[in-house]
C-alpha cells in the first residue's frame, strides 16, 4: 500500500486565537545532564535466546545485543587511532542533545580527526551498518554524524537532538602519527514531562511494576513541546497517537495543559474545509501537514471528549467542540446511501499497520464511536437538539454496519469488498458498542478462539483490544496480552517501549528494514494508563 497521502489543492486555514492560545501553552522543558554508564560491546545475538515463542519468520539477519565490557572510567585510559571504535550505554534511554571533548596525543596534529557517531535506542541499530539501509521511509532518520575536527582539543556539541541509549564513537581516521582520546561525554536530557506529578502505584506485582516503568519512560521521552509520537522518528504531533498520550497522561504525567495545547494546534491549523490533519510540525512555523486519514481526524473528537473528562474544563470544550462537528460532518460525506463508509484503495485511513489490513469495517465502527461522544458532549453542553441529531447519526450509520458489514451466519464484521475478516474490524465494532456486553464478549470470545488471520501489529492496535476487554469484563484476558505483549518487550530488555512489535517476528517493520523503526513510540506507552485506571 503507498503510504504517501496529500489531499489535493492543500491548503492551511490559520485561527490565529487558537494558535495563540496553544503558544501560550507552550511548556518549559526540563533538562539533566547524563553521562554514560558503562561501555558495552554489541554481540551477534543467538537466535531464540529468550526462550520465548520462535520467531514465525526466520531470521534473515543478524539481531544483536550489548554486553557490559568495562566500566566508564576505562574509556580515560584507551587512546583511539583510525578503525577503532568504542560503544557507550547511557544506562536508559535519554532525548537530548550530545556533547565532548576529543583531544589529541602523539605528535602535533598533522590531519583533521575524522570520526563517525552513532547513535541508536537499542543494541540492533548499533549493529548494523546504516548504509546497508534498504527501508522505504527516508535513511535521515538514522542517527548518525560524520565529523571533521581540525583543531584538537576541541570541545564538540553534535547538531541535533538525538533519541538513544547507546552511542558508538568509531575514528575513520586521525594520521599515523596522532591518536584521539575522548573526555566529558554527556547529554543534556530534554522532557516536559514532571516525574513528581505521578501518582504512586499501587500494586505489588513485579511485573506490573516493570511494565509501568517503561510505559512512563517511554511517555517521558515523548512529551517534548508537543506530545510527539516517537523522539528519533517521527518527531511530530500524529492526532491518532495523541489520543493514546493524553490518556496515559491523565493517569500519569497528568499535564492537562500539554494536551490543551495540541488540541488547540490541532483546531487553529486545518487542513481545507476544516479538516483536522492526521499531523502537524512545530518548525519553521506551526503548520500542519498535508495527510489525511479517516480515523485520525475523528481522533480529535475522542480527545476533546476524553479531556473534558478528565479536566471538566468546559470553556476548552465549548470553544473545540465545533472542530470537532466539523470532523463529523466531513465524515458523514464518506457514507453511501446505506450509511456504509465507501471503501478505497489508498492509504486512507489508519488503525494499524496490519499488511493487507482493509480500513472500511474498522472507519465505520470509529464514526459510530465517535458520533456516541459527540452527542455527549452535546449533552455536557445543554445542546439537546445537536445530541439528537448525533443519536440520529449514530443509529443510521450502525444500521448500516448491521446490514451490511455484519455477516451474521459467520458472527464477524467483515470489510471490503473481499469481505475480510480482521482483528481491528472486531475490535472497533465492540468498542463502538453497537451491541451490548453479553454479544460483545461473545464476539471477542469467537475472535481470540478462531483468531482471525488478519492480525493486529502495533501497539496502537492492541492498545484498543485491550481496552475493548477491560470494558467488556474481561478483564482476565486483558492483563493476560499485557503481560505477554508488552512484558515481552520489557523481557527483550526494552527501556521504552517500541513502535512496531510482533513477538514472533523480531523483524517486523512496515517501512521495509527494522532499523528505521521507532523503539520509543508514545502509542505504545498505554499500559500505564491500563493499570492505572482499571487493575489498582
Ligand atoms: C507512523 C508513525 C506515527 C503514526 C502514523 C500513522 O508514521 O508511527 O506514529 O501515527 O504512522
Amino acid at each position: 500500500m503507498d503510504i504517501i497521502n496529500s489531499i489535493p489543492d492543500f491548503k492551511m486555514t490559520v485561527y490565529p486565537e487558537f494558535v495563540k492560545k496553544a503558544e501560550e501553552l507552550k511548556p518549559a522543558l526540563s533538562s539533566v545532564l547524563v553521562r554514560p554508564a558503562g561501555l558495552v560491546r554489541i554481540t551477534e545475538r543467538p537466535q531464540k535466546q529468550d526462550g520465548g515463542v520462535p520467531d514465525r519468520i526466520p531470521f534473515r539477519e543478524a539481531d544483536f545485543a550489548a554486553e557490559p565490557a568495562e566500566s566508564i572510567d576505562a574509556l580515560s585510559r584507551k587512546t583511539f587511532g583510525k578503525g577503532d571504535s568504542v560503544c557507550l550505554d547511557f544506562g536508559g534511554h535519554q532525548v537530548g542533545y550530545v556533547s565532548f571533548r576529543v583531544e589529541a596525543v602523539g605528535s602535533p596534529q598533522d590531519a583533521p580527526a575524522y570520526l563517525q557517531i552513532k547513535l541508536g535506542e537499542i543494541p540492533y541499530e548499533m549493529g548494523r551498518d546504516f548504509a546497508g539501509y534498504h527501508g522505504n521511509i527516508s535513511r535521515s532518520w538514522l542517527q548518525e554524524e560524520f565529523l571533521h575536527i581540525d583543531v584538537l582539543p576541541a570541545v564538540i556539541r553534535l547538531p541535533r537532538r538525538y533519541a538513544f541509549r547507546y552511542l558508538e564513537f568509531r575514528v575513520l581516521d586521525t594520521s599515523p602519527k596522532y591518536r584521539v582520546i575522548f573526555r566529558d561525554i554527556q547529554c543534556e536530557s530534554v522532557t516536559s514531562a514532571d516525574s513528581g506529578r505521578v501518582p504512586p502505584l499501587k500494586t505489588a506485582d513485579p511485573e506490573l511494576i516493570l511494565i509501568d516503568r517503561v510505559s512512563r519512560k517511554t511517555m517521558e521521552s515523548c512529551m517534548q513541546l508537543v506530545f510527539e509520537d516517537g523522539p528519533k522518528r517521527d518527531r511530530r504531533l500524529w492526532l491518532g497517537d495523541l489520543r493514546l498520550q493524553a490518556l496515559t497522561n491523565y493517569y500519569t504525567f497528568r499535564n492537562y495543559d500539554l494536551v490543551r495545547r495540541c488540541l488547540y494546534l490541532f483546531a487553529g491549523l486545518t487542513q481545507n474545509e476544516g479538516r483536522a490533519g492526521a499531523c502537524l510540525f512545530l518548525d519553521p512555523k506551526p503548520q500542519v501537514d498535508d495527510t489525511a486519514l479517516f480515523d485520525f481526524s475523528l481522533m480529535f473528537v475522542s480527545c476533546l471528549y476524553d479531556y473534558y473528562e478528565a479536566t471538566g474544563d468546559r470553556e476548552t470544550l465549548r470553544e473545540l467542540f465545533p472542530t470537532a462537528r466539523r470532523q463529523l460532518e466531513l465524515s458523514m460525506r464518506e457514507l453511501d446511501e446505506d450509511g456504509v463508509v465507501r471503501d478505497k484503495e489508498t492509504w486512507w485511513c489508519f488503525l494499524d499497520w496490519g499488511e493487507g489490513l482493509n480500513k472500511q469495517a474498522g472507519a465505520q465502527a470509529v464514526l459510530i464511536y465517535a458520533l456516541k461522544q459527540a452527542r455527549q458532549m452535546a449533552l455536557w453542553l445543554e445542546d439537546g437538539k445537536i445530541a439528537d441529531l448525533y443519536s440520529r447519526q449514530a443509529d443510521f450509520v450502525t444500521e448500516g454496519a448491521l446490514s451490511r458489514l455484519w455477516d451474521a451466519k459467520a458472527g464477524f464484521f467483515i470489510s471490503g469488498e473481499k469481505r475480510q475478516r480482521s482483528w481491528a474490524s472486531q475490535v472497533w465494532f465492540v468498542l463502538a458498542g453497537v451491541f451490548d456486553r453479553e454479544k460483545n464478549r461473545q464476539l471477542l470470545t469467537r475472535l481470540i478462539q478462531e483468531d482471525l488471520p488478519v492480525k493486529m501489529a502495533t501497539p496502537y492496535m492492541y492498545h484498543y483490544y485491550v481496552e475493548a476487554l477491560m470494558e467488556n469484563g474481561l478483564t482476565d484476558l486483558a492483563v493476560e496480552t499485557i503481560r505477554s505483549y508488552w512484558g515481552g518487550m520489557a523481557r527483550e530488555g526494552a527501556d521504552t517501549f517500541y513502535e512496531v512489535y510482533d513477538p514472533e517476528n523480531r523483524f517486523a517493520s512496515p517501512y521495509g528494514d527494522r532499523l528505521i523503526n521507532s523503539f520509543c513510540h508514545a502509542w505504545s506507552g498505554t499500559p500505564a494508563y491500563f493499570i492505572r485506571k482499571y487493575l489498582t
